[in-house]
């Protein structure tokens, strides 16, 4: 065992000399007083309370002093050390403070900025509509055909059996496409698609016939110069009324709810003989209440024209009246869309307004 140590030598404890420790010490508050950042702080701080730095080889000396020496000389480096560590932490704390400031303001969110969040859009209703009865009918069986918005007149009304000089041809109703003479409209119904349908094919024909129609009235509550139709044709053997009542009766409840049914009253079409115009039980009221708004009372809502296929426009369509049948009809979306949905004014569904098709939920 080595006894205490007596044999130290004053030279080796020059590191304790006071004027050496409180220069370490003003060089110490002195750096960690300039430092400008915490990284900076962190850098500078081995220098002055490291293992190597002035301050921790003084008080690894005092073990080499006399013992009457030591106390005070520990003392004296303690305290030395105490100044320097708090320092640099008070140093530090400040540092942060002013980088914890500067963070706020760096980060602070103006909720004022408007957002670059887009909104979403909505499908519009006539596209949901126009699936909903797409999907009925293809649901019984029934395909889609199609055919173009700008039209032969012959396919549009000489096919149809509506002459040249039926009302609708006049140029109250059709947009004629320059030059006026060479036989192109804008077709004013869906009906020239049965022809190019009968035309293209063999029956039976079962086919649904969605699509966009042009005709010159004046855009109001009721009336639009744009508007769509869907018009259903079947041709086969043994087609009859009860076919098309059948198949009404079908497509209502499909759209308009369980148990409503469909009524015929007698009209004139031209492409259709006998022809009948369709009303739809009312679905809100089912006929019960004389006030109701919907149906105003009467208990039924007026859908569109139907018939049989005139035997005129099965020939012209080159299909023998003898040996087949048929039944069409042509109804409005826009209007069945008012209807279903007690939309008051048709302006609201074709001036486009994303809050509108919002309101009826997105479907996809
Ligand atoms: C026709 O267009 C016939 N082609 C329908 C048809 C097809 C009858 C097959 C028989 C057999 P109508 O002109 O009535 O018929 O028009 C049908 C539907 O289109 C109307 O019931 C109405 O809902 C809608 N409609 C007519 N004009 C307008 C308009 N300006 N704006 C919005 N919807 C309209």
């Amino acid at each position: 065992m080595s006894g205490p140590n007596t044999n130290y030598d004053p030279v080796e404890v020059a590191a304790l000399d006071p004027q050496l420790i409180e220069e370490a010490v003003e060089a110490a508050l002195a750096a960690a007083a300039g430092a400008a950042s915490l990284d900076e702080l962190k850098r500078i701080r081995g220098a002055h309370q490291g293992d190597k730095s002035p301050l921790a080889l003084a008080n690894r000396e005092i073990g080499a002093l006399p013992p009457s020496a030591k106390a005070e000389a520990g003392k004296r480096v303690g305290q030395a050390r105490g100044r320097v560590g708090q320092a640099f932490t008070a140093r530090q704390a400040e540092l942060e403070a002013e980088r914890d400031e500067r963070i706020l303001v760096e980060e602070t969110l103006d909720l004022t900025v408007p957002s670059p969040y887009q909104r979403l859009g909505a499908r519009h209703p006539i596209s949901l509509v126009t699936e909903r009865v797409e999907d009925i009918f293809v649901g019984m069986g029934w395909e889609i055909a199609e055919g173009p918005e700008i039209e032969s007149e012959w396919l549009t009304f000489d096919a149809l059996n509506i002459g040249p000089d039926h009302p609708a041809r006049g140029e109250q109703d059709t947009f004629f496409v320059e030059p006026a003479d060479a036989g192109v409209v804008l077709r004013t119904h869906t009906s020239p698609v049965q022809i190019r349908t009968m035309l293209d094919r063999e029956p039976p024909i079962y086919v649904l016939c969605p699509g966009k129609v042009f005709r010159t009235d004046d855009l109001d509550a009721t009336h639009t110069p744009v508007f769509h139709q869907f018009e259903g044709l079947v041709v086969d053997k043994g087609i009859t009324m009860a076919h098309l009542r059948g198949a009404l009766d079908a497509f209502v409840q499909g759209l308009f709810g369980e148990g409503i049914v469909t009524r015929l009253r007698p009209n004139y079409f031209p492409f259709t003989e006998p022809s009948a115009e369709i009303d739809c039980q009312c679905w809100v009221c089912r006929g019960e209440d004389s006030a109701c708004r919907t149906c105003g009372g009467t208990g039924w809502i007026e859908l569109g024209g139907s018939g049989m296929v005139n035997r005129k426009v099965l020939t012209a369509s080159g299909i023998d009246p003898d040996e087949y049948t048929g039944f069409a009809f042509g109804l409005g979306i826009e209007r069945s869309l008012m209807l279903r949905h007690g939309v008051a004014d048709m302006r609201d569904i074709i001036e486009g307004d994303v809050r509108f098709s919002a309101a009826f939920g997105m479907e996809i």
